[in-house]
């Protein structure tokens, strides 16, 4: 039986710090599942499928990998594709407060585990939020994320690519 990871978020957009997590799951994992998900506090920049695309472009050397969208509840998404666990990556204490109430969840509501990995500490400053605002104010974002994903968030932001 092959051991299934997922790894969720909102992906707004992807960033090399996401795609890392991803990477280090595909070691420890038979197959790891990106779930795009809907995080109720955020209104999305990109739109779901178009993260989606993202992401899948990213990982498309990486065997083993999907990204899926996740409609509802991550718990019941988890169930549905058979996850062993979800795995997520920390950048600090904050992660670790914001992660731990939603890993308690998700255990209450599946039974599901939450396996997390410290994130790259050359990325611990990278995040789709800050990527957003570099780039609403005319910043360079291109080294902080994966190919292509710097064109769609300034063609979105600015109706053009410079
Ligand atoms: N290095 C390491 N890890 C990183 C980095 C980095 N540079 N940047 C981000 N991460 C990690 C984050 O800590 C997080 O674990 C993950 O990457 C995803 O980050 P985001 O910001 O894209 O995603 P979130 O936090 O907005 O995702 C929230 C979910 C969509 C997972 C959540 O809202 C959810 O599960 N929604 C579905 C509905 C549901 O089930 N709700 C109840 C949840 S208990």
């Amino acid at each position: 039986v092959p051991r299934i990871a997922v790894c969720p978020g909102s992906f707004d957009p992807v960033t090399l710090g996401h795609v890392d997590v991803v990477r280090r799951a595909a070691t420890l994992f038979d197959e790891v599942v990106v779930g795009i998900g809907i995080n109720a506090a955020k209104t999305p920049l990109l739109s779901a499928s178009e993260r989606s695309a993202l992401f899948a472009s990213a990982v498309d050397d990486l065997p083993g990998v999907r990204v899926e969208l996740v409609p509802g509840l991550l718990a019941d998404f988890c169930t549905r594709v058979g996850a062993s666990a979800i795995v997520k990556g920390l950048r600090g204490g904050a992660d670790f407060d914001a992660e731990s109430p939603m890993a308690l969840m998700n255990r209450h509501l599946a039974g599901i585990e939450t396996v997390f990995v410290i994130g790259d500490p050359a990325l611990a400053h990278v995040s789709s939020s800050m990527v957003r605002d570099v780039a609403r104010h005319g910043g360079a974002i291109d080294d902080l994320v994966p190919a292509g994903v710097a064109d769609a968030v300034r063609s979105r932001l600015h109706g053009t690519v410079k």
